[in-house]
């Protein structure tokens, strides 16, 4: 199966939400009136691509089909959608997020989000393509807050084949990391990836944790992580949009990752956390597995959730 199709088929809640109940819509209308497009902007709400938006492309759609002669077609209908989507991303010179630093050895890469968001599991899911790569990949465990949280992060760092640095006798998560770094310096690993608690942005003391925890980073490896990824579970909707918010007010977030999307048909907030923040997103969880995490492509995913054919 290609990526194309399996992406299309992890994303099949969305797709379906969105491809079939517009053809609905749509199917045995002579003409496409008002009633119809409001419909249409209904459902592009109902998949959480947010109001505002909703109602530009629908705007949109209708300034071209008034223009077009044949006002039946599905075709028509979903090529305007499609276009409008894509330039959600297209306009994405006002990122005010700078490049990440590819070059740096070890490159360091800090995981951070809310509580069950996926980022143990997206740490598993990274080593494992780094390690597919043929790289040297460490993991620290920095959640020394939920009990089990070490166990679950050494059985995702044995599925990867990948080393991972466990405090037996710190809870401090700076140490941690710290410690991850001499390692990661002193034996030359390529990759280093630090998982974090889950923590709210309410919870003021875990935040503080966090700034903490970039400044030892930084001072210790004379920059900033390399990249800091806010993972999100694409199931909570506007509640990822405010931790997006929340969680850039106290560190220099690189990109998102978007977990969960196989299991939800509101795959459309993705474009409302882009519009919203300009943060590039990096990756998108798919599934539960070590292979389900796939490197966000806008094009591919927009084909995946709305071309018919
Ligand atoms: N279907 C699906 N499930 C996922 C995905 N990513 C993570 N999960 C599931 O989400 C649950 C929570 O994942 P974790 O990786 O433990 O989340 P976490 O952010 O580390 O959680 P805390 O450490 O408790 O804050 C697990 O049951 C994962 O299997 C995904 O892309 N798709
Ligand atoms: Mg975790």
């Amino acid at each position: 199966m290609s990526i194309f199709n399996s992406l299309r088929d992890r994303l099949s809640k969305t797709r379906n939400n969105l491809v079939n109940r517009i053809k609905e819509t749509i199917s045995g209308k002579a003409s496409i009136d008002s009633n119809t497009l409001e419909q249409i902007e209904e459902i592009l709400i109902s998949s959480d691509v947010g109001y505002y938006l909703s109602n530009k492309i629908i705007e949109n759609v209708r300034t071209k089909m008034l223009n077009t002669k044949d006002r039946t077609s599905d075709k028509i209908i979903f090529d305007v959608v499609k276009s409008e989507l894509k330039k959600i991303f297209d306009n994405n010179s006002t990122s005010r997020v700078s490049e990440s630093n590819n070059q740096a050895k070890p490159y360091i890469i800090l995981v951070i989000g809310v509580n069950g968001a996926g980022k143990t599991t997206t740490i598993g899911k990274l080593a494992y393509n780094y390690k597919e790569q043929g790289k040297k990949v460490l993991i620290a465990a920095s959640d020394t807050f939920r009990a089990a949280a070490s166990e679950q992060l050494e059985i995702w760092s044995e599925r990867a084949k990948a080393d991972i640095v466990i405090s037996e006798k710190s809870v401090d998560p700076s140490a941690v990391a710290y410690e991850a770094i001499e390692k990661a310096h002193k034996e030359k690993y390529d990759v280093l990836l630090i998982d974090t608690a889950g923590r709210l942005h309410t919870k003021s003391y875990l935040m503080d944790e966090l700034v903490k925890l970039n400044r030892i980073i930084t001072k210790k490896l004379n920059r900033a992580p390399d990249e800091t990824l806010l993972v999100l579970d694409g199931n909570s909707g506007q509640n990822a949009v405010v931790q997006s918010d929340e969680f850039s007010k106290t560190a220099l977030i690189t990109g998102l990752v978007i977990t969960k999307l196989d299991g939800t048909a509101k795959g459309g907030i993705v474009f409302q956390i882009f519009e919203k923040q300009k943060i590039p997103v990096k990756y998108i969880g798919v599934g539960e597995d070590i292979t389900d995490l796939q490197p966000f492509n806008a094009e591919e995913f927009i084909s995946a959730i709305v071309d018919i054919n």
